[in-house]
C-alpha cells in the first residue's frame, strides 16, 4: 500500500462521522453551492489543527456552506476558540508570558495576497479580527504590542483581562519551580491554524495563538509572521503551523510548504518535507514539536509533525472529522 493510501485509510478509519444538527438541517441548501469541476475536488473544505478546530470548522462551515467567502470563515471560525476561557492558548484563558502577561498573536492572509497581522498585543480576546482591521483599514501587514492595542481600541475593540483564575494559578504553580524559563513540550501545544477553500474556489488562512507558555515578554512566534506560521496563494494553496514556532520561522515553514506544493507536491508529503527539514537542522529532536497542515488549491489536504500527537479537524459537505497526522517519530 502507498503512503499516500495508507494516509487516507488511517484518516478514514480514525475520521468519526460527527455531523451536527446544522450540518444535516443545511445540507440541502449547501448542496446548491458546491461547486465541484472534476471528480478529485472537494470544496467547500475547512481545515483546522487540533481538537478544537472541530467547534472552529463548523462556525466557518455556516459561512462556506452558503456559499459565503472563506476569508469570513476563516476569521469567524477561529474567533469561536479565542473566545473560549477554557482553552489554554488561544485569546482569553492563554498562558501569560512569565510576567504573568497574557500576549497573543495572530494573522489572516486572503485569496489576493492580502494579509494583516498583530503580535505582543495584550487585552482584547479577538487578535483575528484585529489582524483583519490592520489588513483592510492600514497601508500595513503588521502592528505590535502598544501600537497594536491602540489601534484596537480606536478600532472599537474593548479591554478585557485575558487572564483567568486558572492560568494564573498554573503560572503561580510554575514560578515556584521553573528556574523562570520558558516552557515548551510536546502537549504544549494547541494553537489555531486554519485554511479554508470556499465555494468560488477561493482559499484563505487564519491563525491565532497565545505562544509559548511563559516565555519571555516581548516574544513573537510564528504565529503572526505570514510564511512561517501561515501561508496562502491562492494559485496553488495555503499552509499553517503549530509547535515551536522559532524553528518554523527558521525554515519560513508555510511557505516552504506551499512552494512544495506548487512543484506538485501533494499537500501532506510538502509538509513532510518541511518537517524533515526541521529535523534535519536539529541533533536532538526529542523535545521538540512542529506540526504543518496543508490545503490545496483542488480541496486536498494533509498534515505532517515531528512526533506523533498533532491531529487536525477536517469539515467538508459529508463529514466532520479527525484526523490524525503522520508523523516522522
Ligand atoms: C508559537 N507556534 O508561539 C506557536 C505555539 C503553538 O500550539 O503553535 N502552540 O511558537
Amino acid at each position: 500500500m502507498t503512503a499516500r493510501r495508507k494516509f487516507i485509510k488511517q484518516a478514514s478509519l480514525l475520521g468519526g462521522l460527527l455531523l451536527s444538527p446544522f450540518h444535516t438541517h443545511h445540507k440541502k441548501h449547501i448542496q446548491k453551492n458546491v461547486q465541484k469541476t472534476t471528480g478529485t475536488e472537494t470544496r467547500p473544505i475547512v481545515i483546522s489543527t487540533w481538537k478544537h478546530g472541530l467547534p472552529a470548522n463548523e462556525a466557518a462551515w455556516k459561512i462556506l456552506g452558503e456559499g459565503g467567502a472563506a476569508l469570513d470563515a476563516v476569521e469567524q471560525g477561529v474567533r469561536v476558540i479565542e473566545a473560549d476561557p477554557d482553552n489554554g492558548s488561544v485569546g482569553i484563558g492563554g498562558r501569560p508570558d512569565r510576567d504573568g502577561i497574557v500576549t497573543l498573536d495572530a494573522c489572516i492572509m486572503d485569496q489576493n495576497y492580502r494579509c494583516g497581522a498583530v503580535a505582543c498585543l495584550t487585552d482584547i480576546v479577538h487578535p483575528i479580527t484585529v489582524a483583519r482591521y490592520v489588513m483592510e483599514r492600514t497601508p500595513h501587514v503588521l502592528l505590535v504590542g502598544e501600537g497594536a492595542l491602540q489601534f484596537a481600541l480606536e478600532n472599537g475593540m474593548k479591554k478585557t483581562n485575558l487572564l483567568t483564575k486558572k492560568s494564573e494559578q498554573e503560572w503561580r504553580k510554575w514560578l515556584k519551580h521553573s528556574q523562570y524559563q520558558p516552557v515548551i513540550n510536546i502537549e504544549n501545544h494547541d494553537t489555531i491554524g486554519m485554511l479554508a477553500l470556499d465555494a468560488s474556489g477561493h482559499l484563505s488562512g487564519s491563525c491565532t495563538t497565545s505562544g509559548m507558555a511563559y516565555k519571555l515578554h516581548g516574544r513573537v512566534g510564528d504565529s503572526p509572521i505570514i510564511g512561517a506560521g501561515l501561508y496562502v496563494d491562492n494559485e496553488v494553496g495555503a499552509a499553517c503551523a503549530t509547535g515551536m514556532g522559532e524553528e518554523v520561522i527558521r525554515i519560513a515553514g508555510s511557505a516552504i510548504v506551499v512552494e512544495l506544493m506548487r512543484q506538485g507536491k501533494h499537500p501532506e508529503e510538502a509538509c513532510r518535507i518541511a518537517v524533515e527539514r526541521i529535523i534535519s537542522r536539529n541533533k536532538d529532536v526529542s523535545h521538540l514539536q512542529v506540526g504543518f497542515l496543508a490545503l490545496n488549491k483542488h480541496g486536498e489536504y494533509g498534515g505532517y509533525s515531528i512526533h506523533k500527537g498533532f491531529n487536525y479537524a477536517v469539515q467538508t459537505l459529508d463529514s466532520a472529522k479527525m484526523v490524525d497526522a503522520r508523523a516522522a517519530q
